[in-house]
């Protein structure tokens, strides 16, 4: 995606590249990232559902959900893939809104972000936890483009932005941590864009095997 307008981080004012996290280049334009295609969205099939370690499931039609207080958040983005957008606006129910009407048990440590079609994302509880985590309808005050995860995508805006999943359908609390959808396929478990977790130990350790392996070879002839 080299077309886009991209500034390195390294050409911006330091008050600005202070915001953008290492090996992140700035982007005034907002690309789409979607594995597969972009899921119609029917409103009397919808809910939001909370399950798994609570000590009641509970679950929001599309209706009851857009009853849910509301709130703003202006945040970045910052993509694995290298892209950053600073001063995202976006508008809807904060995920502790929802935490609130939620009995979560004590050993309830992590959360598995279901969304459609067939994403998942792991979170520890306390990232998604936040006064900053929201589950956003709107963007810059219109209804949230189908391609960015219109009606409804998590927002976790400390996290690479694959943990803020798109048509968000709700959250299984858990005890342990197993992997999402891109977690699977080699992507960090915690995804903190400062310190660069943009892939994990076991796939940085495959890759370390594989390089090995191949030295190995070159050597043996
Ligand atoms: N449901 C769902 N959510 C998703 C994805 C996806 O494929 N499906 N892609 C993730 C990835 S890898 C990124 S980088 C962002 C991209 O969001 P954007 O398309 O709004 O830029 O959405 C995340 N959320
Ligand atoms: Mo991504």
């Amino acid at each position: 995606m080299s077309f886009w307008p991209f500034q390195r981080r390294e050409s911006l004012d330091p008050g600005v590249a202070k915001r953008v996290p290492p090996g992140q280049s700035l982007t005034t334009k907002w690309p789409v990232l979607t594995y597969g295609a972009v899921p119609r969205f029917n409103p009397s099939a919808w809910s939001f559902r909370c399950f798994g370690l609570v000590e009641e499931e509970q679950r929001w039609s599309w209706t009851e959900f857009n009853q849910l207080p509301r709130t703003s958040l202006t945040c970045d983005m910052h993509c694995v893939t290298h892209w950053s957008r600073l001063d995202n606006r976006f508008s809807g129910v904060s995920v502790r809104e929802i935490l609130a009407r939620v009995k979560v048990k004590p050993e309830a440590r992590y959360v598995m972000v279901h969304a459609d079609p067939d994403y998942t994302t792991n979170l520890a509880l306390a990232d998604l936890d936040d006064d900053d985590t929201l589950l956003a309808l709107e963007y810059d005050d219109q209804p949230l483009a189908p391609e960015h995860g219109g009606p409804c995508r998590l927002l976790v805006p400390k996290l690479y932005l694959w943990k803020s999943a798109k048509w968000v359908r709700g959250f299984e609390f858990l005890d342990v941590n197993p992997p999402g959808f891109w977690e699977q396929n080699g992507y960090h478990m915690h995804a903190d864009p400062w310190t660069e977790e943009r892939y994990s130990e076991q796939e940085t350790h495959a890759m370390q095997q594989m390089r090995a392996e191949a030295a190995r070879k070159l050597r043996g002839r």
